[in-house]
């Protein structure tokens, strides 16, 4: 079998080191793996496979006979370095929302929109949609494809890991000052205090009032799944170190009932559902964090319109959302164009 050159950029960060991990729990045919980074962390040691990976300078690296780049260091480091990449023949899988609007640049999620994967030579670079995005759009696809969901309104309850490291470290300080030090840990990654609060503000505000995380899942799930549907989004940071949850409530063209879309989605790829009030049966985020399903729960019927149904989606932020997909995207080009 054919083993590839792979560099994880951002290999330092949450996403980067849960690449790594995937990458060896699925053991994709690697043949050299480079960490690179930030000259932050260029020079520290990531272990991968049993042996240490010395986290190489970005600003230096030459990407020339790396197949594939896997890309987690933040949109303004992606835009400059990604291109470069591509220049230098290594297929870019990018993680940040930079490349995601571009419509030369397919944007995928390999269960619900695979063959997009096919115009990755348009730029050499292939996006990785924004994880509250993928994880509802795995568990809306099958739905559409039968039932053609005209409406999607999502709340979303979003870990602090998506947020980054600082994050995680700030809501453990803030909720160990409430009961420990009695010290105010004063916010800095959030805009507010995260310990015991929701905060209904993910990355900025635009000017129609809606966040960019919002935006992001308007858009992102029309490029991915259908640009009729119509969506409305509030995102929302929650303190749970991982996994995204989601209310999301669809209205569809033709009706479709909670059994049939509980059949439905018990066979889609990627799905796993967690369904039965009786036996107080559903998913919460700290059981499904660490896996790689995309968790689906209290499917039940809207009852405030003809052809509605509400569902509580819930899936690793870190893993489904951002690493385990840019990783499966890479199985499929290797698999399918870069034999
Ligand atoms: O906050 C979360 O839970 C997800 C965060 C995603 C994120 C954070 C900073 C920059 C993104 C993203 O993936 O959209 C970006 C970005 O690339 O714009």
């Amino acid at each position: 079998m054919k083993k590839y050159n792979v560099a994880v950029v951002g290999a330092s960060g949450n996403v980067g080191r849960e690449i790594l991990t995937i990458l060896a729990e699925r053991d994709f045919p690697v043949d050299k793996v480079y960490a690179v980074a930030s000259s932050r962390t260029a020079g520290s040691v990531i272990p991968f496979k049993g042996k240490d990976l010395v986290v190489q300078d970005l600003e230096t690296f030459d990407f020339k006979g790396v197949d594939i780049g896997l890309f987690s260091p933040g949109g303004s480091v992606s835009a400059k370095y990604a291109p470069i990449a591509a220049a230098a023949g290594c297929v870019v899988v990018d993680n940040t929302s930079h490349f995601r609007m571009d419509p030369d640049i397919p944007l995928v999620v390999p269960e619900v929109n695979p063959e997009a994967i096919a115009d990755y030579g348009k730029r050499g670079i292939i996006a990785n949609p924004n994880c509250s995005t993928i994880q509802m759009v795995v568990a809306l696809k099958p739905i559409h494809d039968v039932a053609t969901i005209k409406r999607i309104v999502v709340s979303t309850y979003q870990a602090v890991s998506g947020a980054g490291k600082e994050a995680m470290e700030e809501l453990f300080e803030q909720s160990r000052a409430t009961f420990g030090t009695g010290m105010e840990v004063p916010p800095k990654k959030f805009t507010k205090e995260i310990a015991f609060n929701v905060i209904p503000q993910i990355d900025s505000f635009l000017d129609n009032g809606y966040t960019k995380e919002e935006m992001k899942m308007v858009n992102e799930t029309k490029k991915i799944i259908d640009s009729a549907i119509r969506v409305t989004a509030t995102t929302v940071r929650v303190p749970v170190y991982n996994s995204h949850a989601e209310a999301v409530t669809i209205e569809t063209e033709k009706k479709i009932t909670p059994d049939e879309a509980r059949a439905l989605l018990a066979k889609a790829p990627g799905v796993e559902v967690v369904d039965d009030p009786k036996t107080l049966t559903y998913i919460t985020p700290r059981e499904a964090a660490g896996k790689d399903a995309t968790f689906v729960s209290r499917i039940r019927e809207d009852e405030s319109c003809d052809n509605g149904l509400q569902m509580w989606v819930v899936s690793d932020n870190l893993r489904k959302g951002a690493a385990l997909n840019a990783v499966q995207i890479a199985e499929v080009l290797i698999q399918d164009h870069l034999k």
